[in-house]
């Protein structure tokens, strides 16, 4: 099956199952599992950050991120679409009792800073106080640049809030702008990174920070259930991922680009292959017809979420022969 739903379907490699099944383990809720002990330096190196912490999930790391630096009744300002706000079950308000302030997002991925700047409340005990600035890059396969993030975080700390970014795929970033992680993540004080995206890890996340956001972090992460016992298994495969699948994400942009390109030759089809940056394509259709070629598709073996905007996401198991496979039964099904 070749799986275009998201970059988080991808199977553990053969030599990624061998450092997994390899991993020496303690308990890491006591700290001394020594492999999920060499990810979290690993990553606080590469992020350039103090501290981090292995999280079974994106959605947990940027919880435990968010409530690391806002307390009950504070809020966090973020984009009306990104994954913080959108797509966790409301989890920080929820379980957190932090209020988030949405933003609608512009065409390029950012927040405009005069509309961020126009949602920060006075201190007034009318109002939720606003702690926390809340990125995301890549969004929806857009990078977001070295200087907006750094006008972003200037713009943060000139008004006492700090910055977490939800960097689920930051490496997908970094490999498209050319830049060390460090170089992104300087713009952030906590950033949160999947290895189970586009690196094609099984499981797992890491929140970067400084000590005390982690030390916080760590507490939030227990109460929320996701202290595990010999993690070094699922760190190890993050390891792996991190030692041997970050420069071959130019692969998957690469291929995404050549995907847009060939789709775009349908009229049926709305695709701009000038905005793919990564390894997204954002396909525009007829609904009813988008149903209809998700079940074509199952049939040759492609495998789809349909709708009037559908994402059709590149990885580490969608080789180059792929794309010619997935152009052709495109084709043949308008032809
Ligand atoms: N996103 C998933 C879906 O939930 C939409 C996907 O298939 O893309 N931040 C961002 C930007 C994400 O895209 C995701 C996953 C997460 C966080 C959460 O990661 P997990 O799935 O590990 O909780």
């Amino acid at each position: 099956m070749i799986d275009l739903r998201s970059d988080t379907v991808t199977q553990p490699t053969e030599a990624m199952r061998k450092r997994m099944a390899a991993a020496a383990v303690g308990d890491d809720v006591f700290q001394d599992d020594p492999t999920v002990n060499k990810l979290e330096a690993l990553m606080a190196e590469m992020s350039g950050k103090a501290n981090a912490l292995f999280v079974p999930s994106g959605t947990m790391s940027n919880l435990v991120g968010l409530l690391a630096h806002c307390q009950r009744g504070e809020e966090y300002i973020v984009g009306q679409g990104y994954h913080t706000y959108l797509y966790e079950a409301g989890g920080a308000p929820v379980l957190g009792s932090i209020v988030p302030q949405p933003v609608e997002i512009e065409p390029d991925g950012t927040l405009d800073l005069t509309k961020v700047e126009s949602v920060i409340k006075k201190d007034d005990y009318h109002f939720a106080r606003t702690k926390l600035l809340c990125l995301e890059n890549t969004h929806n396969g857009k990078v977001i640049s070295l200087d907006y993030m750094q006008k972003a975080y200037d713009f943060a700390k000139s008004k006492g809030l700090s910055v977490h970014l939800d960097g689920a795929r930051a490496f997908n970033a970094t490999v498209a702008l050319g830049c060390e992680l460090k170089d992104l993540t300087q713009y952030a004080d906590s950033v949160s990174i999947c290895l189970s995206k586009g690196l094609g890890a099984p499981v797992g996340s890491v929140l970067c920070g400084d000590k005390d956001t982690i030390k916080w972090a760590r507490r939030w992460r227990k109460m929320v259930g996701g202290g595990m016992r010999q993690a070094g298994v699922l760190a190890a495969a993050g390891i792996y991922a991190l030692e041997n699948h970050v420069e071959r994400l130019a692969r998957d942009h690469a291929k995404a680009k050549v995907l847009a390109e060939r789709l775009a030759e349908i009229p049926q089809l709305e695709v701009k292959p000038e905005l793919v940056q990564t390894n997204m394509v954002f396909i525009r259709s007829d609904k009813a017809v988008a149903a209809h070629l998700a079940d074509y598709l199952l049939q040759k073996g492609i495998r789809i979420i349909p709708g009037e905007t559908m994402r059709w996401v590149l990885h580490l198991d969608i080789k180059q022969e792929h794309v010619d496979y997935i152009s052709d039964q495109v084709k043949a099904f308008f032809n």
